[in-house]
């Protein structure tokens, strides 16, 4: 193909904290690249996902939920993160919205952040769930007369509805370009943050309450020896003595099973034997402590 008639750009998905935005980029890249779970603030850090496909390649990026009002530094660590994706330029957004959403405040906030008028794309995600009649169309009107979309469309991201015509429309919007990444490149990060995220999701599925919230994780060591499995070792940070007694539950039980689940997952993301070992460590008040929120990646 001609490359002035190949088009490549950058595509920002933005959106309250469980919204689904990475249940989305998941779904347009076919493959599982960012963690997910029932709770909000699940996402802490910008993905990146390529998404590769016949005369055009669009690199999507999945960020952190817009948390309104963050009531911590690593919350302001997360918005901070969503809204310098938003402030980069991207050639499209993708505003993903939820049909029980009252967001007063998202909208003028969202509308606000369009400063370069790049499209909008307006999706209402989780349209698969039942909603009173005419729910969704009055959603997506509020927000379009806000944020003056491009395009809107109903979809959901968990069962994969809506997914092909959201992926034509970004084609439609993405502006002539050569590719910014070699055919076959699907993120920009390492295995090592992969396998973090991993352990992390498990930490989601397998804790309560503000556990999860209060755990960051650390890969202390990666090791690929030729001819045997990788050797894993992670820490889990947690914020105080009573969370880490909970992390690894009665006679280590609990932690026993994250590491089992952590481990399958892993195993299956490198697609080669591994061996994983778990420590848990305090920090303490971490999501408070610039040190420590530099340290996990979360402050630059
Ligand atoms: N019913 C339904 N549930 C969905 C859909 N998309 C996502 N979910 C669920 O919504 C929850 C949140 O999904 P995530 O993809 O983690 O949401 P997120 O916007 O990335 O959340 P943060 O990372 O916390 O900002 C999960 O339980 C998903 O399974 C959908 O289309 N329909
Ligand atoms: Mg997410």
């Amino acid at each position: 193909m001609a490359e002035e008639q190949f088009k490549a750009g950058f595509v920002v998905l933005l959106g309250r904290p469980n919204a689904g935005k990475s249940t989305l980029l998941n779904a347009l890249l076919k493959s599982k690249l960012s963690i997910v779970s029932p709770k909000p603030q699940t996402t802490r850090h910008r993905i990146l996902g390529i998404l590769d496909g016949p005369g055009y390649q669009a690199c999507l990026v999945d960020t952190p939920g817009l948390i309104e009002n963050p009531k911590d530094p690593l919350q302001n660590c997360l918005r901070r993160q969503a809204l310098g994706a938003a402030h980069e330029d991207p050639d499209i957004m993708i505003l993903l919205v939820e049909p029980q959403m009252p967001d007063e405040r998202l909208r003028s906030e969202l509308s606000a952040l369009n400063r370069s008028r790049k499209p909008v794309i307006l999706a209402l995600n989780k349209a698969d769930l039942p909603a009173p009649a005419g729910r969704h169309d009055a959603v997506l009107e509020s927000f379009a007369a806000a944020v003056k979309p491009a395009a809107s469309l109903k979809l959901s991201a968990l069962k994969g509805q809506g997914i092909e015509q959201l992926v034509a429309k970004i084609v439609e919007l993405l502006p002539f370009s050569s590719p910014y990444y070699e055919a076959g490149q699907y993120t920009d990060r390492y295995e090592r943050f992969f396998v973090s995220e991993i352990i992390r999701e498990q930490v989601f599925a397998l804790y309560a309450q503000e556990i999860p919230h209060a755990v960051a994780i650390q890969i202390e060591r990666f090791r690929e020896l030729p001819g045997a499995p990788d050797q894993i070792d992670a820490v889990l940070h947690v914020e105080r003595e009573t969370q880490k007694g909970i992390i690894i539950g009665k006679g280590g039980k609990t932690l026993r099973e994250l590491q089992s689940r952590s481990l399958q997952a892993i195993v299956d993301f490198l697609g080669r034997p591994a061996r994983l070992e778990l420590w848990v460590k305090v920090r303490k008040n971490w999501r408070r402590d610039p040190r420590a929120l530099k340290e996990f990646g979360y402050l630059s």
